[in-house]
């Protein structure tokens, strides 16, 4: 069977499910998203997904024709005309059909569209062996102009960056704001574990991460990993840090939807602490992999 996607109300094979060329969704990036996930029949922190949707909305003057109790039964209607249980899914609203003009006040209503399908999986060996990532040249939007709090669809900030860390060998880039601060990745946040004590006990170390004010998304995986951090009582505080404070980490990690706690072990051509990933980063992998199977809206097929 093909799959399934929700269009407006409706759904359609994967091969009829089509938008106009006129949606500026489409011409101008003009709309909002989420990338959300379910495990085993729960879709993992869906209210707070469904939060940070509206409010990227709000903020650019769009208006959802839905409420979100009617996106939750769609997102979790889809997700069962396909059979899933587990997998992704990504909920999209755009300014909807227009004209050429820029002018978002011709278009008459959003266009509204889930799809839902497995998840792509990194590579195992890189959560065993960490991830390489390099500093690139294309600064992170400023929040003074298209604010990175807003999960808009117009994403070529990231791309450039991510183009960028490919030329250079990489999988992944680190993004600085205008001020050279490290924000954080093209997908994704970026954590790092500094020892602050004697021992070598979780409460030891402090678990750091720049603030999303200096332009950084407002990642669900990032206060994930910070709700478990005050659940093990490990020191957590939003600071402003440099690529020098995270070439002397002693451990960086990136946290996403797709991605939950990855491992960094290498940065610009620095080895970060030991080179392997360390014990606080698999620690807090644990404690996520027991969250997304209790936090979030249980269904089933
Ligand atoms: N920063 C940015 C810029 C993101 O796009 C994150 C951080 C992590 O946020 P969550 O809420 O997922 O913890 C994201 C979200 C992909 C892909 O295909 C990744 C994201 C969004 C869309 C696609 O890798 N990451």
């Amino acid at each position: 069977m093909e799959l399934q996607i929700y269009i407006d109300g409706k759904w359609y094979p994967r091969s009829e499910a089509k938008v106009s060329v006129f949606d500026h969704g489409l011409l101008y990036g003009d709309g909002v998203f989420e990338g959300i996930r379910a495990y085993d029949g729960i879709v993992f922190k869906l209210e707070e997904h469904l939060k940070r949707l509206w409010e990227s909305a709000h903020t650019i003057m769009l208006e959802i024709p839905m409420t979100p109790r009617e996106m939750e039964k769609a997102v979790i209607e889809t997700l069962r005309r396909n059979k899933l249980t587990s997998g992704y899914i990504r909920l999209v609203v755009t300014r909807g059909t227009g004209d050429l003009g820029l002018s978002p006040f011709l278009c008459k209503k959003p266009t509204v569209f889930i799809i839902t399908d497995k998840i792509a999986l990194y590579p195992a060996d890189l959560y065993q062996k960490g991830l390489e990532i390099i500093t690139v040249p294309t600064v992170r939007n400023l929040p003074e102009a298209v604010n990175p709090s807003i999960k808009s669809l117009n994403y070529l900030n990231n791309i450039m960056a991510k183009i960028e860390a490919r030329n250079g060998g990489c999988m992944e880039a680190l993004m600085l704001n205008h001020q050279g601060y490290v924000v954080e990745c093209t997908g994704d946040n970026v954590f790092m574990v500094k020892k602050t004590g004697k021992g070598s006990a979780v409460k030891d170390c402090t678990l750091l991460t720049p603030p999303s004010y200096l332009g950084a998304l407002k990642g669900i995986t990032r206060d994930a990993i910070i709700e478990i951090a005050r659940k093990l009582k490990l020191p957590f505080a939003e600071r402003i840090l440099t690529r020098h404070d995270f070439f002397n980490a002693d451990e960086v990690f990136l946290t996403g939807t797709a991605a939950e706690v990855i491992p960094v072990v290498k940065i610009d051509g620095r080895v970060v602490g030991s080179g392997k990933p360390g014990k606080i980063t698999k620690l807090l992998l644990e404690d996520f992999h027991a969250l997304v199977r209790k936090d979030g809206v249980r269904f089933s097929l």
